[in-house]
């Protein structure tokens, strides 16, 4: 995309903002080879659909179903690279007085990208804890049990992140809030703006004034709320709209 493409009001605001809050979803990765959260699973996991097996009621029913499944997904992340829509929020952060990045992926692309601060809403599948303590575990005895046990009480371990149906993490939760309710410009980018609480985020925003701004190939129940919406791939579209903004 061109600088032409941008609204010289979009580019203006952006220049001027002190504090830009972002919330991205799964539609982030997408360009870097991660399918999205409602893509169609693959292979093995055809047969599954993720909201069926992100949940406490699925881990209790078959641990090891749900243990593979996020192995597989945490092998497919470490393949992976950060694509130019990660790294150009990564710049945008360097731009900005006050930044918050807060985001809905499990897969700690950002992070590698080189955004610092980042608020996982949904955790990240790269941690694992344990089921009955919820203490993060980095070391564990491999004695080919799936999921393998918990070093200190013995309950089976599983990935740290948020299942539907569980809380989110209070304090990420809390400055989710926070920078929603102080930013002067809001972006929703690649999310289908299904999942709560984090889809009211964008809502709340709008409703209290600030600029929001959403980047998706299609329409969501945001769109209608924002103040701008840029049609296409966060990858193509973010790089542009640096260069757009912060031309130096
Ligand atoms: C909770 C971690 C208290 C696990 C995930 C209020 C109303 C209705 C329902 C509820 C509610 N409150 C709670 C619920 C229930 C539930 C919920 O929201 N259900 C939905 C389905 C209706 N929420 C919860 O359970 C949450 N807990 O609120 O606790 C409570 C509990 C029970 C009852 C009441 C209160 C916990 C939710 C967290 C679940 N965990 N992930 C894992 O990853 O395995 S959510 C999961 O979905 C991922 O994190 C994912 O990020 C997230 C949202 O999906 P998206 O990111 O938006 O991805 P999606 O595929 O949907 O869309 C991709 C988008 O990208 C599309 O729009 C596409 O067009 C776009 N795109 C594609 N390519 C690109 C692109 N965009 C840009 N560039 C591209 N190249």
């Amino acid at each position: 995309m061109s600088m032409a493409e941008f609204s010289p009001d979009l580019i203006s605001i952006l220049r001027a903002a002190q504090h830009i809050a972002v919330l991205t979803g799964a539609g982030v990765s997408a360009e870097s080879g991660i399918p999205t959260f409602r893509d169609a699973q693959v292979g093995l996991w055809a047969q599954y659909r993720p909201e069926d097996l992100a949940t406490p009621e699925a881990f209790l029913r078959n641990p090891k179903l749900v243990w593979d499944w996020y192995a597989w997904r945490r092998g497919r992340v470490s393949q992976v690279q950060p694509n130019a829509g990660h790294y150009a929020l990564a710049q945008m952060q360097q731009r900005v007085a006050q930044f918050s990045l807060l985001t809905q992926n499990v897969d700690g692309l950002h992070q590698r990208a080189g955004s610092v601060g980042v608020i996982e809403l949904h955790g990240n599948i790269t941690r694992v804890k344990c089921s009955r303590e919820g203490i993060v575990i980095d070391r564990w005895e491999e004695t080919g049990e799936t999921p393998p046990r918990c070093p200190h009480c013995g309950a089976g371990l599983r990935p740290d992140v948020v299942w539907f149906g569980e809380m989110l993490p209070r304090e990420a939760l809390l400055a989710a809030n926070a920078a929603t309710n102080t930013c002067d410009v809001f972006f929703s980018i690649g999310t289908s703006s299904l999942v709560e609480p984090a889809a009211s985020l964008g809502r709340v925003a709008s409703h209290r004034g600030a600029t929001v701004v959403e980047v998706n190939p299609t329409v969501t129940p945001l769109t209608t709320h924002a103040t701008f919406s840029l049609q296409g791939p966060a990858g193509v579209i973010l790089p542009a709209l640096i260069k757009a903004v912060w031309p130096s």
